[in-house]
């Protein structure tokens, strides 16, 4: 197992390579190239520069979070195979300098959704918060100031505001799309890209909805293990797999983790751990890694990554703002620092009391 840390780059990120790299047992990072929005294809000398500036640090690019999806084939509009060719080619570009695990979402819209940036806890420090009744209440749009008013003016992953300025008509392309058409584009999309995955030695990595039901009546499909089982199974592909996501798929409390992860096994390729606490039904936040602090069994997790031999890449997730730190929210390098130390200790002690 290899230990990574989320990384912006140098321009979208308050956090630095160097800083990263005094973290014990991280190895690498996982970036991307934010300012491209989703159907650009990737320039090759963009994704040098970008693994040059990392190895320089003494650090490694253990893959890529995220290359994003354009809406034309999560919809499955008419121009849908102009943007798999594009996303064709990114990929053989990652591919042809030697980047081997990219991970996506596919999500309509919305990347991921949150109600509150900064919800301040008792002991002062901030974190990501969702409340469904407060969603309910709000239009896409309104919802999209708030976030921006509260992102201290960083760009949040997915959120490329050039994209989502034109949110009436994207939530116009999704009116006749249902969950099994999305599911079926999600397929055509696989089945197009993947010879391309094989031939360079490319593992993709699908992200659970986030959170994992229904926002603003869109459809979702990848809301629990049934539905990561069911894509896994639906392109037989060793290059066919799952970003399993402690936070995302945590949410919902009725998923067992410990129990998706067993059921996937190796169909895991790259792992976000992260810990958050259950309010009510649709109320979360988000907590520290430590298990105590919120609702997930983290040491069950765990031992069900370290019961199936996980070797990929495994990354603390959204951290809280501490010690004063102004970042990208959930993205600070001090508690996801911290996360780092409490899930290589739980990894440490679980393999020893196995061996
Ligand atoms: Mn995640």
């Amino acid at each position: 197992m290899k230990m990574a840390l989320r990384w912006f780059g140098p321009s979208f990120d308050s956090v630095d390579l160097h800083s990263i790299r005094q973290i014990p047992g991280v190895s690498g990072v996982v970036s991307t190239l934010p300012d491209l929005a989703a159907g650009i294809d990737w320039p090759r000398e963009r994704i040098v520069d970008l693994k040059n500036t990392i190895e320089a640090e003494g650090l490694e690019l253990l893959g890529i979070e995220s290359v994003n999806i354009h809406d034309s084939i999560k919809a499955g509009t008419a121009d849908k195979d102009m943007y798999i060719e594009r996303y064709i080619n990114t990929l053989k570009s990652l591919g042809s300098v030697g980047i081997d695990l990219v991970c996506y979402n596919f999500m309509p819209v919305f990347d991921w959704t949150r109600t509150d940036l900064a919800k301040v806890r008792e002991d002062g420090a901030t974190v990501l918060a969702y409340d469904q009744k407060l969603l309910d209440a709000l239009h896409p749009e309104e919802m999209l100031a708030q976030m921006g008013k509260k992102s201290n003016n960083f760009l949040l992953p997915g959120w490329e505001p050039e994209r989502l300025g034109g949110i009436r008509e994207l939530f116009g392309i999704y009116q006749s799309v249902t969950t099994g058409s999305l599911f079926e584009n999600l397929v055509y999309f696989l089945k197009a890209i993947l010879p391309t995955c094989e031939h360079y030695g490319i593992t993709m990595a699908i992200h659970p909805d986030d959170p994992p039901w229904s926002v603003f009546g869109l459809p979702r499909i990848v809301k629990n293990g049934g539905d990561l089982l069911r894509i896994t199974q639906a392109v037989d592909s060793p290059h066919n797999c799952v970003a399993l996501c402690t936070g995302s798929l945590g949410s919902n409390p009725k998923n067992d983790l410990p129990g998706i992860i067993r059921s996937l096994g190796g169909k895991i390729a790259f792992a976000h751990v992260r810990n958050l606490r259950h309010t009510a039904e649709g109320i979360f936040e988000e907590a520290a890694h430590y298990a105590a602090d919120g609702s997930l069994d983290m040491v069950g997790i765990m031992e069900a990554f370290g019961d199936i031999g996980f070797s990929g890449i495994m990354r603390p997730d959204h951290g809280r703002a501490i010690w004063n730190e102004v970042a990208l929210p959930g993205y600070g390098l001090y508690d996801r620092a911290l996360g780092t130390q409490y899930l290589w200790g739980l990894w440490d002690a679980l393999s020893r009391t196995t061996e």
